[in-house]
């Protein structure tokens, strides 16, 4: 996972902490990537974000790092209760009710460590929100060629969150009756109460730091997964919001300049 720490330390320009509002571009290449990097769609991307989208490259893992520094700029920290809302959106040409499970982007939170012998592993908690455990999946709700914004408040398109770590004897990879985001920040977590795959030995998230977030494909599905992804939204309880816009790189002629200007300027941040 070393590269995770690699892509978290290659940071963009910093705003202060404590800006209510941030937005980050992401291009292909920039070295935010665990694994591979997915590929730049221009003149194709969700709404309010940009002419440009990710599309996974169909071949391999893409995870898509942020950390609270890249969301919020230098210094900044949050933890679990402190997130009101994540969203993102993507596009398929695939329907829920087409054949095989709907595989999409995905979100991820990593916990940041701590010393008292409680983390799960070389991070503290990791917690997955996949969009096919939705209660919202359907046609109607996911309409193919159409960009869709998932979310974890009660909004539209809710996303249900897991932790394989909670399972009862080995990994539980969600289920669909696994509780959403508010859930976990109302207090300790019984799992066993959603789904009887799941321990019932209680597990806190809460106060726990939020090291950072993915947005990934499977390393098990990406072959073959060619779906679009675009606009990250974070927002915290304090009111701070930070975007991160995914574009592609534009047109051959001007790809040469970036070329030439050893893509320092790749990654920017609006304010
Ligand atoms: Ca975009």
């Amino acid at each position: 996972m070393m590269n995770i720490s690699q892509a978290l330390l290659i940071g963009p320009i910093a705003v202060a902490a404590g800006t209510a509002s941030a937005q980050t571009v992401y291009y292909p290449g920039d070295g935010i990537t665990d694994t591979t990097d997915p590929i730049g769609v221009f003149g194709d991307a969700a709404p309010g974000f940009g002419t440009g989208s990710f599309q996974a490259n169909g071949a391999t893992k893409t995870a898509i790092n942020m950390s609270p520094e890249i969301l919020f700029g230098s210094g900044a920290s949050f933890t679990i209760d402190d997130i009101a809302n994540i969203s993102f959106w993507t596009k398929q040409t695939v329907l829920p009710s087409d054949p095989g499970t709907y595989l999409n982007w995905y979100l991820e939170i990593y916990t940041a460590t701590e010393a008292d012998g409680q983390d799960d592993s070389w991070y503290r908690k990791r917690i997955n929100f996949e969009p096919y455990f939705s209660p919202d999946l359907s046609d109607a709700n996911q309409p193919a060629n159409s960009w869709v914004q998932w979310s974890t408040d009660a909004s539209a398109n809710q996303l249900r969150v897991f932790d394989a770590n909670r399972g009862a004897s080995g990994s539980v990879f969600g289920t669909y009756t696994d509780p959403f985001l508010t859930d976990l920040q109302a207090g300790p977590v019984n799992w066993s109460t959603f789904n009887a795959a799941y321990s019932s030995t209680p597990a806190t998230y809460e106060t726990d730091s939020v090291w950072f977030m993915a947005i990934s494909t499977g390393s098990g599905w990406a072959s073959g997964f060619d779906g679009q992804v675009d606009g990250v939204t974070v927002t915290l309880t304090n009111g701070q919001i930070a975007t991160i816009d995914f574009e592609a790189i534009p047109a051959p002629g001007a790809a040469s300049l970036f070329a030439l200007a050893g893509l320092a300027v790749s990654r920017r941040r609006r304010s």
